[in-house]
Formats: C-alpha cells, sequence, structure tokens
C-alpha cells in the first residue's frame, strides 16, 4: 500500500458486546518518564540539552503516530535543596517553588513540549511509604537504626532485576559512584555497602512527613521508581535522564521498581551525555552554570540556545562555549533569511529529516541537511518549514 504524507483518523467499528460504535485504538502509547530537576540553580545549559534530546523523541512519536504519556519528576526534597535553603535563609518549599516557575519559562521559551504529568516528591510521600512499607513485608527492604534500606541481593533472587543490570558496572566501579553521588557505603549495619536508602527517619530540622512507616522522608530512587509506577504503565517504554544518572540512581530505580512489581521498569534505559563549561561538568555543586535565563536576559533568542544545542549529538559530552551559541546565532539567522523566500508546497525536507532523526535523534545531522538546502539556495517550500518546526521545535 503506499505511504500517505500525514496519518487519517483511526477507523470506528461497531463492537457486538457494547452495541456501539468504537474506537479500535491500535496505535500503542509511548511511555515516557525523563528525571526532572531538583529546584536549586535551574535551568542551566545541560539541564536544556538534556530536555531538548527527549523533547526530539516526542516529537518523532507523536510524528510517527504514537500517543505519548509524558512523566517528569521534581526533587522538592533532598539533601542539597535542604541545605542551599539552609546556606541562604530561604524556606526550601520557597526556593524550591520559585525555581520550578524559572525552569517551566525556560522549557517554555525553548520550545520544550511540557510533560502530561510534572510531579513533586511532596505530592507522592504516601505511595512512596506504602511501597516502602510493602517491600518490608517481602523481605527486599530492611532497617537499619530507624532508616529503611533496599535489600539489593534479596531484590536479586526476588524480581528479574539484579545489581548492575542497567548500569552494567562492575563492583568496585559502583562503590566509587555510590559514595559521590549521594550513596552511603561506609554506613554501618548494612547488608550490602551498595544498599540505598528507601526512608530516611525523621532528622532535627529536616522536614518531615507523618507516615506508615513512621516520621520521616523519602529516599531519591524510590521517588522516581513510584512516580513512574504511579503515573505510567510499566515496563516504561524509555526512562530517560544524563549519563549522571546511570548510577546508582537509575540502576536502584529499577531494582525497586523490580522488587515491587515483578517487572522490568523499563524497556529502554536512554541517557544523554553531559555538558561540561570550562573543563568541567556543569554542575550545580561546582557553580560553573550557564542558565538559560540569563542568557536570555542578554536578549540571546530561544531558537539560537536550542540550535547550539541541537548542533551537539545527544549521547556526546560536549563543552558550551562562546563558539557554540556563535554557531546557533549564525545558523538562525542564515535560516531566516532563506525561510523568508518561502513558497506553498509540501517540500521534500520532511522525509529527509524524519529519516535523519529517527536514527538515535541525529539532530547535527539533521541541522546539515538543513544548512545543504540554505547553501544552495533551494528555495523552501512553507511544508519545509512546518517540518523545520514541528521535528526539530524551531518556527522560522
Ligand atoms: N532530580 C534529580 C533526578 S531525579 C536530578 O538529577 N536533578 S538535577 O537537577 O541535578 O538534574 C536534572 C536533569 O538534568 C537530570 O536528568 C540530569 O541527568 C540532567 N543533568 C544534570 N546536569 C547535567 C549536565 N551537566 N549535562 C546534561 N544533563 C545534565
Ligand atoms: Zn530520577
Amino acid at each position: 500500500m503506499p505511504r500517505l504524507p500525514g496519518h487519517g483518523p483511526l477507523p470506528r467499528i461497531h463492537d457486538t458486546a457494547l452495541d456501539r460504535v468504537v474506537e479500535t485504538d491500535p496505535i500503542a502509547l509511548a511511555g515516557l518518564y525523563v528525571c526532572g530537576i531538583t529546584p536549586y540553580d535551574a535551568t542551566h545549559i545541560g539541564h536544556a540539552a538534556t530536555y531538548i534530546a527527549y523533547d526530539t523523541l516526542i516529537r518523532l512519536w507523536l510524528d510517527a503516530g504514537y500517543d505519548v504519556s509524558y512523566v517528569q519528576n521534581v526533587t522538592d526534597v533532598d539533601e542539597p535543596l535542604l541545605e542551599r535553603a539552609a546556606a541562604t535563609g530561604v524556606d526550601w518549599r520557597v526556593l524550591a517553588g520559585e525555581q520550578v516557575e524559572l525552569f517551566r519559562s525556560d522549557m517554555q521559551a525553548l520550545a520544550v513540549i511540557p510533560p502530561d504529568h510534572y510531579v513533586a516528591v511532596t505530592e507522592m510521600i504516601e505511595p512512596v511509604a506504602e511501597a516502602v512499607a510493602r517491600m518490608l513485608e517481602t523481605g527486599t527492604a530492611y532497617r537499619v537504626d530507624e532508616d529503611v534500606y533496599f535489600d539489593s541481593a534479596a531484590a536479586a533472587v526476588a524480581s528479574p532485576w539484579h545489581l548492575g543490570q542497567e548500569s552494567g558496572l562492575d563492583t568496585a566501579t559502583m562503590l566509587t559512584l555510590s559514595s559521590e553521588r549521594g550513596g552511603d557505603p561506609e554506613r554501618p549495619g548494612k547488608r550490602d555497602p551498595l544498599d540505598p536508602v528507601l526512608w530516611r527517619a525523621a532528622r532535627p530540622d529536616e522536614p518531615r512527613w507523618s507516615t506508615v512507616l513512621g516520621e520521616g522522608r523519602p529516599g531519591w530512587h524510590i521517588e522516581c521508581s513510584v512516580i513512574a509506577q504511579e503515573l505510567l504503565d510499566i515496563p516504561l517504554t524509555v526512562n530517560g535522564g544524563a549519563s549522571d544518572l546511570i548510577f546508582p540512581h537509575h540502576e536502584f530505580t529499577a531494582g525497586h521498581t523490580a522488587a515491587l512489581t515483578g517487572r522490568d521498569h523499563a524497556r529502554v534505559y536512554s541517557h544523554a551525555g553531559l555538558v561540561s563549561y570550562r573543563g568541567e561538568k556543569m554542575s550545580k555543586s561546582l557553580g560553573n552554570l550557564v542558565l538559560v535565563s540569563g542568557l536570555l536576559a542578554d536578549a540571546v533568542d530561544p531558537r539560537e540556545i536550542r540550535l547550539a544545542i541541537l548542533s551537539k549529538h545527544y549521547r556526546s559530552d560536549w563543552e558550551w562555549t562562546d563558539a557554540v551559541l556563535a554557531s546557533g546565532v549564525a545558523r538562525l539567522a542564515d535560516w531566516e533569511r532563506w525561510a523568508s523566500a518561502a513558497s506553498d508546497g509540501e517540500g521534500t525536507l520532511r522525509d529527509e529529516l524524519r529519516e535523519i532523526l529517527a536514527a538515535d535523534l541525529d539532530a547535527p545531522s539533521a541541522l546539515d541537511a538543513v544548512d545543504a538546502r540554505v547553501a544552495a539556495g533551494t528555495v523552501p517550500t512553507l511544508g519545509d518549514l512546518d517540518s523545520i518546526e514541528a521535528l526539530l521545535g524551531i518556527r522560522l
């Protein structure tokens, strides 16, 4: 059958049991979960690059005729956020609220399609506590003093997951990363030094909630495991984030979900590369940040930022420099000049971009494909401009 451009409406047919015409609904729902921000020092270029990568994936799913359900969390209770709030004398709730608003407006400026569900961990305390209580019952969790830890070895026996399944790392590497990234491998009384905390009992001056587990707050990985289970079908189609989350965060998110459901957390674990600045990973803890809001305040066009980010493959690690931004500025100017002469018609860019981007979201090659037409002086059609907007998120 010849393939026509675009997609027609879903056929509806009569159902004997219901005696009415129903939607056939043959199209699968793509379930995407991407780890959201810890709301302080948002939104830097690294964050923006990660969310633009998954925005491209969503655009391609939608273009392919799939429905998408997209969930993102907000880690609005966590050590670094509480430390920052304490250091600046701002209430942690106020700090988180302001930063979430800033993040949302930055994402909107960058034409990032918002999640269908944007969920803060503070809205999910009860389901998290109940999930941890179930793990205590099934023996995949244990107490160390008043805190609750995940029993990696027990989960490996009881579920399809085992330690290292998602990350593929050896124990020595996992131990190093665990202490660097919020774990506590040296704490006495744990069954495996790598076991992560599921529930942290109340400490003086820390936020706390009263639950079936007593007073306290959730650990980090269980947050994403439970939010994903509450709002999406498990296994997820894709679980995403940048590569700093491969271990321990996504390893144990997968472990917690497997222990709770007996199923794999996700079909695909996807990771974006890390953006660095002045030689080091752009990070809140190092303070080497370029903020999207700062660039916008300097009158940078958000499309220039988006084009600069899309010029790097989402899976590579790369450095934000003035030259990268300058490439976005120059490209937008060239493309706008080219687009101003657009004529009616469908054009052929759509199929070219679809094919390039479908192969692991190769945005740099997609930009090159447009550049080639700009350089050749090929007059674009309005269909070509629509394709650039739909698939690359750049409205000319
Ligand atoms: N709240 C947790 C995830 S549950 C967290 O990692 N928050 S974050 O604010 O540190 O990062 C938000 C998202 O941006 C995560 O997906 C993270 O992997 C990604 N990210 C952080 N730093 C960078 C960077 N330098 N380059 C690319 N992506 C980054
Ligand atoms: Zn997460």
